[in-house]
């Protein structure tokens, strides 16, 4: 069956996709579209047009499938031009997410009706481009600039409500009766002249709304090339004819299609939908039923963890040892649900809302009802072995156990309980209610439909789950091990924390390694004793240089927690390469580059070919989300292939690192990671 289908109710022609699952406008679609238009304007008996969709959504964009390969026509361009030139009304049925091509066929129909529930958006830039089929000319013209660059330059949909308050759509259609009402309205203005024409508009001039969204935005933008392409648009639609913006459009879009930042930005789309997927576990796998969650543990993890499923309506059990620190622990969550609610992110009422699902408990006994029990305490492997002993005794059968140890070894935990096949890895990243990341650690005997549970839970409180075997570190901490291995190595040649912090916010991160330590602690995993001073580290703790918490770390912090090169740091560092026997010599930020992130990729490669991650672009998905690694440059894999493999091989054989034989390979055979 053809994807487009028409039909006929009265004079009114009915124009339907189906084109599961999310109608985008591949060739097909286009192809469909463009004969339908032409038979409508070849046929008398007709006197409007209703575009509408079946299924799940109105058109969600473009098919992203097709981009970077051989052009089909008609392209998405002319057949919106099409459907405006039209001198019968068109009227666009929306449902679901109009999204960027969707959005932009829309704004081509002469009228726009939606459902309540209906969102309508322009989310290229996050794929590292703009609207290129008019969205950036024709949203300004209908809403003005403000909103234009709100859309456009953010990506967020807007809902079907504030879309007609802002001049987007024409009319709310009733829920459930949305091609009834769209066929209705096409009736009404079957007759109506002249049709409205987003093109024939003006978009009026405000240079004040582009340069306070530009300020207010700054940090946001920071590294990518979309927004600036996407703001210069809508600027260019206030100052030129249609026909010229539609072509200086075109031409910044190109620009991004063809660059690194688009590729990268499309790559972490697909690899975060792949990541869900798991090899050798069928889709249709039954799930277990999570009804009640159990986090043991109320500290900034266990507090963080519980937030997580509370905000999904799920309720948690949560149990402490102490009654104090349980006090504190919920306290926290409190607060931390009251200053969202303070900044607007949440309802004032879902703080309530949440908080009631909450059952503070000292008892372990009291997780004999919960579906999932999630531990979160100290990182000891005697202390979880018998933790999970105890488990194994209160929990009810087909409970899944999980830990969220973020480096030892699940099977060994797993084999304190007489249900190896209930226990898994759920190793989520601080602050634990914000970050994305969820590594999934799969056991040797961890059964196939936990998995598939513990990933669709994953995906229902928001996170982005990715499985990994069992290795100390799992995929995330395994790499960042090996950064911070080099970049401590290279203070003792003379570089400072600062510059080599630089160079990692140059690239992009968040933070670099030694902000990144002063942030976790410095101490986490420090032997806790004074008077055994091995490493510039172990000199940090004696001193109590612990970190942001102790507004001392590898930097000094003042009460703002705002940073400075610390003096007694430079010293301690020069103490220990002076003892070490090291030449003080000049680091290149290249030399940074080659030395932390290269050795990241090598480790990676070596994660693959243990099958410790399914595959690279998993590897990609767990640095952008758990990490913050850019994701203009599309995770460490990703931009190793952008990189060069043979260039990484020659710079980690140049620093003496012993290559992964895979990278090795791959870059004889002058491959890149898929
Ligand atoms: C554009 O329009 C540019 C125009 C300029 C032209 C000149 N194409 O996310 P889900 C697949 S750029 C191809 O799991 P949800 C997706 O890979 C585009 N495939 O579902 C997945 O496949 P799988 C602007 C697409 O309900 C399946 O559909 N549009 C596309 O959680 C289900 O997806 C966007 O950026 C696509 N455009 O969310 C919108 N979209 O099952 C991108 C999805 O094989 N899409 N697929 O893994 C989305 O934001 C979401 O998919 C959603 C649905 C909100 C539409």
């Amino acid at each position: 069956m053809s994807v487009i289908t028409t039909e006929r109710q009265g004079d009114i022609f009915v124009i339907t996709s189906n084109n599961p699952p999310v109608n985008a406008l591949g060739a097909a679609v286009r192809q469909g579209l463009d004969a339908a238009m032409d038979e409508l304007a070849g046929d008398e008996s007709l006197k409007a047009a209703v575009i509408r969709c079946e299924g799940r959504t109105f058109f969600a964009g473009a098919d992203i499938t097709e981009f970077g390969k051989a052009p089909v026509g008609p392209d998405l361009r002319q057949v919106i031009d099409k459907i405006e030139a039209s001198d019968k009304p068109v009227v666009a049925a929306i449902h679901g997410t109009a999204l960027g091509g969707g959005c932009e066929v829309a704004l081509g129909c002469h009228y726009r009706i939606a459902i309540p529930s209906a969102v309508i958006g322009t989310p290229e830039v996050k794929l590292g481009l703009l609207p290129g089929a008019g969205g950036t000319q024709r949203i300004p013209r209908l809403a003005g600039v403000a909103l234009a660059l709100q859309m456009n330059a953010i990506g967020d949909p807007i809902p079907a409500a504030k879309a007609k308050e802002a001049g987007l759509i024409d009319r709310l259609a009733t829920e459930g009766q949305l091609a009834e009402d769209a066929i209705a309205f096409a009736r009404e203005i079957a007759y109506a002249r002249p049709l409205p024409r987003a093109s024939e508009k003006q978009a009026k001039p405000d240079p004040q709304a582009i340069e306070d969204f530009k300020a207010k935005n700054a940090r946001r933008f920071k590294g990518f090339d979309a927004p600036a392409a996407n703001i210069a648009c809508v600027e260019a639609a206030t100052r030129l004819p249609f026909e010229e913006g539609m072509a200086f459009e075109r031409q910044e879009f190109m620009k991004l299609m063809m660059g690194v930042q688009s590729a990268a930005q499309r790559h972490i789309f697909f690899a975060e939908r792949k990541a869900a997927k798991i090899d050798d576990v069928p889709e249709d796998t039954k799930l277990r039923e999570i009804r009640k969650v159990g986090v043991i543990g109320a500290g900034t993890m266990g507090g963080g963890i519980s937030m997580n499923f509370l905000s999904a309506g799920i309720p948690v059990t949560i149990v402490e040892m102490q009654q104090d620190a349980l006090d504190r622990g919920t306290g926290v969550m409190r607060k931390n649900y009251e200053g969202s609610a303070a900044k607007g992110r949440i309802k004032p009422e879902a703080v309530e809302k949440a908080m009631g699902l909450l059952t503070p408990t000292l008892s372990l006994d009291d997780l004999a009802d919960c579906d999932l029990i999630i531990e979160a305490v100290y990182e000891n492997m005697e202390v979880k072995k018998e933790l999970f002993g105890k488990l194994d005794a209160i929990a009810k059968p087909g409970a899944i156990l999980a830990s969220n140890t973020s480096y030892l070894n699940i099977d060994e935990i797993a084999s304190a309980t007489s249900r190896p096949g209930d226990v898994v890895g759920m190793h989520f990243f601080s602050p634990a209610n914000v970050m994305k990341l969820l590594e999934v650690v799969r056991g040797a005997k961890t059964a196939k439909d936990v998995l598939a549970t513990v990933m669709a839970i994953g995906k229902r409180i928001k996170k982005v789950p990715v499985v990994s075997g069992v290795c100390p570190g799992f995929i995330g901490n395994r790499m960042l091990s090996q950064r911070q291995q080099a970049a401590n190595a290279m203070l003792m040649q003379g570089a400072t924390p600062q510059q080599i912090d630089k160079v990692h916010t140059d690239f992009g991160m968040p933070m670099g390694p030694f902000q990144m330590s002063d942030l976790a602690g410095v101490d986490i995993g420090w032997h806790r004793d004074e008077s055994r001073i091995e490493s510039i580290r172990d000199a940090l703790c004696a001193e109590g240089r612990w970190g942001q918490k102790k507004q001392a770390g590898f930097y000094d912090y003042d009460e703002n927690r705002r940073p400075s090169p610390s003096p007694r740091v430079a010293e301690i560092i020069e103490e220990f390469r002076a003892k070490s026997g090291n030449d003080k010599r000049d680091t290149s930020d290249e030399e940074i580059v080659e030395r932390t992130l290269y050795p990241m990729v090598n480790e990676g490669a070596k994660i693959l070919a243990e099958g410790m991650a399914q595959r690279a672009s998993d590897i990609d998905v767990v640095w952008i989300y758990g990490y913050g690694w850019p994701v203009y440059r599309g995770g460490p894999m990703f931009w190793a292939n952008t990189e060069g493999l043979a260039k990484i091989v020659a710079g980690l054989e140049k620093h003496g690192y012993e290559v992964a034989p895979l990278l090795k390979e791959k870059a004889e055979k002058g491959e890149r990671f898929a």
